[in-house]
């Protein structure tokens, strides 16, 4: 008796606990995040720390310009809508991988452009105010978890601030010279393929860029 007991209890306990793991579960995998950049696309968004880079409307593709507006339907674990929810609880950072970039935003540098919707959804437009670079996906964080409904976005990063301090000043300028003539993502500015007199006016107009 008493063993049928304990396996009654234990039996309660499993079933609690699963159904606060189901509740736990942030961010719902019903949550969504989308690029509007086009399937097979690698965009680099030119980023500044004082917010003065490129909206993400007009990323860059070698050739080109392309919208990769962020949009994320926030959805809870019933797959419903949660409206209004606070746009500097939902953030974009890079993956962490080893060896794809020094990107660092200022602090609620890289948040959404409002709160969610009625439909939960909110967008990232407007420049982020970001400095260094990234080539790994861009993460969609929610009160700071990823969304686990996709392992981020095809969006990389860079900036004047080549170095990734969050300012654009002389201590930049040797980076960028040493990469000049190569091929060097991080001091591609004007993203074409390759470092050339066509990134220089990007880097110039860069300096003295600062965190707000
Ligand atoms: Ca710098
Ligand atoms: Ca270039």
């Amino acid at each position: 008796m008493a063993q049928l007991k304990s396996g009654v209890v234990l039996a309660a306990i499993l079933v609690t606990g699963l159904a606060l793991n189901a509740e736990a579960q942030w961010p719902s995998d019903c949550a969504t995040a989308t690029t509007a950049a086009p399937a097979g696309s690698s965009p680099v968004l030119y980023n500044l720390p004082d917010g003065h880079g490129s909206p993400l409307t007009q990323a860059r593709v070698n050739g080109g310009i392309v919208d990769a507006t962020i949009t994320l339907t926030l959805l809870d674990n019933g797959c419903l809508p949660i409206a209004n929810f606070a746009a500097a609880d939902m953030w974009l950072q890079k993956s962490v991988a080893a060896g794809t970039g020094n990107f660092e935003s200022c602090i609620g540098g890289t948040i959404a452009d409002a709160n969610t919707d009625d439909a939960g959804i909110t967008r990232w437009t407007n420049p982020l105010r970001a400095g260094g670079w990234s080539t790994s996906r861009t993460l969609v964080v929610i009160a700071g978890s990823p969304l686990i409904s996709n392992d981020g976005l095809v969006l990389r990063h860079n900036s004047a601030d080549i170095n990734g301090d969050r300012v654009v000043d002389l201590m930049d300028i040797p980076l960028f010279a040493a990469d000049f003539g190569t091929t060097a993502f991080r001091s591609d500015l004007k993203f074409d393929g390759v470092v050339n007199i066509s990134d220089i006016p990007v880097m110039a107009s860069g300096i003295g860029a600062v965190c707000p």
